[in-house]
């Protein structure tokens, strides 16, 4: 089967990429001649990646799914949550999110956090989600070249590394975003 991946984010199609069986083809944004932003205005990540399928199924027809992923810290309340991509402010950069996520963490000893991916799947008239939750912590600093966001800052639970120093193939296996694809891959097998 063929199915579009409603997102700009060229990380998280990596990643999809790599865990995805042969027998579902992902299409890209460009591939349905999506160019333009999707909106994402809703105040739970859920409801964003709702809102991404909803966008593209009605200006442009076709079913398919959608990843919306926050940071949830617990010294901060969950924030930035739902707001991880602007927690800096509009020009959405990992730098200056991480910078202060770090900022506003200096003189907490409480460095829980963890990641959270809603995969929405549009499919003939209904909407589907999938959750994938990874626990781990917020470190001093940032470390490793690899992943994107706030990868460089995050370990997972039992891990020595950051997210940015372990290999994709083993962050898909343990990280949100991989929990949430292989659900939305047994689903789709079995429709
Ligand atoms: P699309 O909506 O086009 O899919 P996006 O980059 O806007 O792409 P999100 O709104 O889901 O995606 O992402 C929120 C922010 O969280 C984003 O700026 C990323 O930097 C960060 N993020 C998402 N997934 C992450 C991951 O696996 N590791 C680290 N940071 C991540």
């Amino acid at each position: 089967m063929k199915i579009v991946f409603a997102t700009n984010n060229r990380n998280k199609l990596k990643e999809v990429q790599a865990i995805m069986p042969e027998n579902i083809q992902l299409l890209s944004l460009k591939d349905i001649n999506c160019t333009e932003d999707i909106p994402e205005t809703r105040d739970t990540i859920e409801g964003n990646a709702i809102q991404k399928v909803e966008y593209i199924k009605t200006n442009y027809g076709y079913d398919c799914f959608a990843d919306d992923t926050g940071l949830e810290v617990e010294a901060l309340n969950g924030a930035p949550g739902v707001y991880s991509a602007r927690f800096a402010g509009p020009q959405r950069s990992a730098i200056d999110n991480t910078i202060k996520l770090l900022k506003e963490l200096e003189k907490k000893d409480n460095r829980t956090a963890q990641f959270k991916t809603v995969i929405a799947l549009q499919l003939n008239g209904t909407c589907y989600t999938f959750t994938g939750i990874c626990k781990g912590k917020i470190t001093k600093s940032p470390k490793g070249e690899g992943g994107f966001g706030y990868d460089p800052v995050f370990k997972a639970i039992d891990y020595s590394q950051t997210f940015a120093e372990i290999s994709l193939e083993e962050k898909n296996i343990i990280g949100h975003r991989g929990k949430a694809v292989k659900q939305l891959i047994d689903f789709l097998n079995k429709y």
